[in-house]
Formats: C-alpha cells, sequence, structure tokens
C-alpha cells in the first residue's frame, strides 16, 4: 500500500457513516457503564440478611437503608409492608422510579408513627411511583381519631424556588391519611409549587380533609381516579373542610379525567373546587 493510498483509506475511514455509528455504539456503551442505572430491591422481610445491599437476592429491608441515585429504580416486593416512622423522601433527584417486583399485592409502606408525608418529593423531576398501597394511621397528638399522614407530599419549599416536575403517581391505594395528594407553594414569593403533578389510576379513600390538594400548580392531571369516604373529620368532631379534588389559588391548565368522587359517605364541602385561581399571570394564562 503507497502513502497515497493509505491516505485516501484514512479519510474515507472518517467520513464513513459505519465509522461513525460504532463510534456513536462505543460512546453509548461506555455512557452505560459509566451512567449506569441499577435496579434496587427492597424486601422488609429480608431483614436478617447481613449481606443486604439492594440486589434481588440480597434486597435491602429499608427504604432508609440507602440515598436515592439520580436514574435508578427501586422495587418493594410485592405482598411485603414497609413500617415506617419517617417518609421516603425524594429530594433534588431526577429520573427516580418506585415500583413493585415478584407477585402478590401491592407492597405496602405504612406510616405507623410520626406526622408527615408517606413518600415525600421535593424539587425532583421524572419521578414515578407506580402501584403501591400508602396508609398512614392514628395521628399521635390527637385523640379524636385522625389520620397523621399525608399519601404523597409534592409541594414547594420554603426557601428555594425549584419545583417538582412531571411527578407521575400512579395505581396507587392511599388511605388512612389527611390528605391523598398534597402540593402546596409555602413561600408566597415563588409563583409556583409544582408543574405536571399527575394522579393516575389511583383510589384514594378514608381521608380526613381534601383526597387531592394542589395549589400554584401548573398543568396538575388527575385521571381515572376513584376517590370516597373522604372529609371524614366530619365524624371526627373537627371543622370539616374536605373536599374530593381542591385545585387552588394559582392553579392551571389543569385536567381532570375519567375521575368518580363519591361523597356519600359524608357531609359538608365539595367534590372539586376550582376556585381562586389567578388567571393574570402571564407566565401562566
Ligand atoms: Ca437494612
Ligand atoms: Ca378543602
Amino acid at each position: 500500500m503507497n502513502y497515497e493510498s493509505q491516505t485516501r483509506n484514512q479519510t474515507s475511514l472518517i467520513s464513513s457513516g459505519k465509522f461513525w455509528a460504532l463510534t456513536f455504539l462505543l460512546i453509548l456503551i461506555y455512557s452505560a457503564f459509566i451512567f449506569g442505572q441499577s435496579t434496587i430491591y427492597i424486601d422488609p422481610t429480608n431483614s436478617g440478611d447481613p449481606n443486604q445491599n439492594g440486589s434481588i437476592d440480597h434486597p435491602y429491608d429499608k427504604w432508609s437503608d440507602f440515598s436515592f441515585v439520580n436514574g435508578n429504580t427501586y422495587l418493594q416486593k410485592c405482598g411485603t409492608t414497609y413500617t415506617a416512622s419517617t417518609r421516603v423522601g425524594i429530594v433534588d433527584k431526577s429520573n427516580i422510579t418506585l415500583g413493585s417486583y415478584g407477585t402478590g399485592a401491592k407492597p405496602i409502606i405504612h406510616r405507623a408513627t410520626g406526622v408527615g408525608d408517606i413518600i415525600g418529593v421535593e424539587r425532583s423531576s421524572n419521578v414515578i411511583i407506580n402501584g403501591f398501597e400508602l396508609k398512614g394511621d392514628l395521628h399521635p397528638a390527637h385523640t379524636n381519631g385522625t389520620w397523621n399522614a399525608f399519601g404523597v407530599g409534592v409541594g414547594g419549599d420554603y426557601s428555594n424556588p425549584a419545583v417538582n416536575h412531571n411527578i407521575q403517581i400512579k395505581n396507587c391505594d392511599i388511605h388512612r391519611c389527611y390528605c391523598g395528594v398534597y402540593g402546596i407553594r409555602y413561600n408566597s414569593a415563588f409563583p409556583v409549587s409544582s408543574e405536571d403533578i399527575q394522579v393516575i389510576n389511583c383510589n384514594i379513600y378514608d381521608i380526613d380533609e381534601d383526597g387531592i390538594y394542589l395549589d400554584y400548580s401548573f398543568r396538575p392531571q388527575i385521571i381515572g381516579c376513584h376517590l370516597w369516604d373522604i372529609n371524614m373529620q366530619w365524624f371526627k368532631g373537627v371543622t370539616a373542610p374536605g373536599d374530593g379534588i381542591q385545585l387552588t389559588w394559582g392553579c392551571t391548565n389543569w385536567l381532570i379525567q375519567d375521575c368518580i368522587i363519591d361523597k356519600r359517605s359524608t357531609a359538608g364541602k365539595m367534590s372539586v373546587i376550582i376556585a381562586a385561581n389567578d388567571r393574570t399571570n402571564p407566565d401562566y394564562r
């Protein structure tokens, strides 16, 4: 091979589609190694295993055993109950999926003690919570039978204007809670509390106040949900301001579709409140 033909071959290699396709493939493979997306397994019954590492053979027994990593999927075993005294918190994260593995009933996260969210999502994007039973318990400081927990908290922050984007809560049963899905703005200096909160195909029942309450939420979508036994404070001798769905104070571009909101069991308040939303806000018309 003389020099001229070798140069020509190199030139044609650089300009060939195959070369670049292979290079791109190699980059993809290296990226997959470097930014590997992992699946982490949680089985609350595996508490005696000293080799817990989140693998399917040695699953963690607690959601508090690890920190969330962007891009990862976290699966709790079907038919198990995780008993929690603090929330499962997803804060400043992206592309996180929570789901289940195995067969049987939806895995349960039971906020048995303490007060607050069962799952709390803050300043995060592209989070999926799929196929859980989330249940609270009796409020530790009350004697009238009120519940201690918010099923999923998706609100804003007191000091940081960053908000949640694209949070999907789907195929979940949420009950024995003060509120099923709850997201408020907290700081009046910020124009919005969340964007693209989606509640899809969920059963929300035995709720003290509102089934779903969002304020300053841009493009909330509530689709195919069944809500019943809402506003149970009606039976607990206290003010009972519970509604099926309340989208208020600056919620815009909302969608409520194919939902059943059954208010037969309690009196007072509304099935749906869409109220006091600021149509003059130029960002959210
Ligand atoms: Ca553990
Ligand atoms: Ca309300």
